[in-house]
């Protein structure tokens, strides 16, 4: 029996986790480090496999397989650049992937080498017939010329994918970081969501569980991750998880959540009831299913983790220009030429 089949009464586990069944792929500086995270704190993923461009990314990679792609001869400037340098290397990513069902592909989109990188890697393991759930984050606001190269390989991830989880960057930042903390913090937060949703195996908590998860994204609307915090009050956690969402998406088209609540001992059901009870009064359109886990064994600050599906739109579908201007061709008759002539030339190395 696989460790997704176990029920939560059977928790926590004592066997060990799903071995290679179950792969997570970090691809580029943010999903190397994401992952490697993820590895840190997690029982039940056992096999990890990194791919990156840049030696610093996996230099701290304690477990997994590591394919490191050498770009020091070519550069590394843009996403089709290093996206010829991957097909020599397809063989070795392959086996690696070669007994794994479901695929966790972890990337931050809007560099070079995620965004290069990532869409060929889902769609190899997508073609082997596995489950490839892409978990996407996106560049800050302030990032603005990577904006382009993320809305144009989020498309290419969705078409590659069975289910996209989009997490915000922006939505994750604490003003009052210290800069150079932010980037190991909000790695824990993710790591720490991930973690939680997926099946953490301690004491004093029970998780929604991975195949939950998988059913749950398997969709082609935008699922979206939101973190919120409070110094102690559940409902305060839950509420400031959900003004993330607005940034992002309309909030009223969420169809399905997952509510994850980590506090300590103290907690009651009645704050549990509370506290997700109101939800879809303020997510989705009041008639919202919410499925929910727990953790009562955190000393930190109370944390809500928010899943929410149904999305058919996001604010990065503005990120790229192909979309804009297909959608400016078929809503205008008289369409910007300039717009769409570059339209083939965008996405014929990826349709090769
Ligand atoms: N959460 C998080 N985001 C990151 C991190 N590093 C980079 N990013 C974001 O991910 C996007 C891609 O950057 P990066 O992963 O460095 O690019 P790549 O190595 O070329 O794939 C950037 O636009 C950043 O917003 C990280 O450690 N954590
Ligand atoms: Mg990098």
């Amino acid at each position: 029996m696989s460790a997704g089949d176990r029920k939560l009464t059977e928790f926590p586990y004592s066997e060990p986790g799903y071995g290679r069944t179950v792969a997570v792929v970090g691809v580029g500086s943010a999903g190397c480090r994401i992952s490697n995270q993820l590895s840190k704190e997690s029982r039940l993923f056992e096999h990890f496999v990194y791919v990156t461009c840049d030696d610093h990314d996996i230099a701290n990679v304690s477990r997994g397989e590591k394919v490191l792609i050498d770009a020091k001869a070519t550069g590394k400037n843009t996403p089709f650049n290093v996206r010829g340098l991957l097909h020599s290397r397809l063989p070795e990513i392959r086996r690696h992937l070669a007994d794994s069902q479901i695929v966790f592909m972890i990337a931050g989109l809007g560099g070079t080498v995620g965004s290069g990188l990532a869409p060929i890697i889902a769609k190899e393991a997508k073609q082997r017939n596995a489950i490839v759930v892409s978990i996407l984050v996106m560049p800050y606001n302030f990032e603005k010329p990577k904006h382009y190269f993320a809305g144009l390989a989020l498309k290419q991830m969705r078409r590659f994918s069975s289910g996209v989880i989009l997490i915000d960057n922006d939505e994750l930042l604490r003003n009052q970081m210290p800069a150079i903390d932010v980037s190991a913090l909000v790695n824990q937060k993710i790591a720490l969501a991930l973690n939680k949703l997926l099946g953490s195996a301690d004491q004093h908590e029970f998780s929604v569980g991975l195949n939950n998860v998988v059913d749950f994204v398997k969709t082609s609307s935008y699922s979206v991750l939101c973190l919120g915090e409070s110094g102690k009050e559940c409902r305060q956690a839950v509420i400031d998880a959900v003004n993330h969402f607005d940034n992002t998406v309309d909030k009223r088209e969420a169809m399905k959540s997952i509510v994850h609540l980590c506090s300590d001992k103290s907690i009651t059901m009645g704050e549990v009831v509370r506290s997700i009870g109101g939800l879809s009064g303020v997510l989705g359109r009041g008639d919202m299913q919410v499925e929910y886990g727990l953790s009562a064994n955190s000393s930190a600050v109370t944390t809500a983790i928010i899943m929410a599906t149904g999305f058919s739109s996001t604010k990065y579908d503005n990120y790229d220009p192909v979309d804009l201007a297909m959608r400016s061709f078929t809503s205008n008759l008289d369409p910007d030429p300039d717009a769409i002539s570059h339209v083939p030339l965008l996405l014929s190395d990826l349709e090769a």
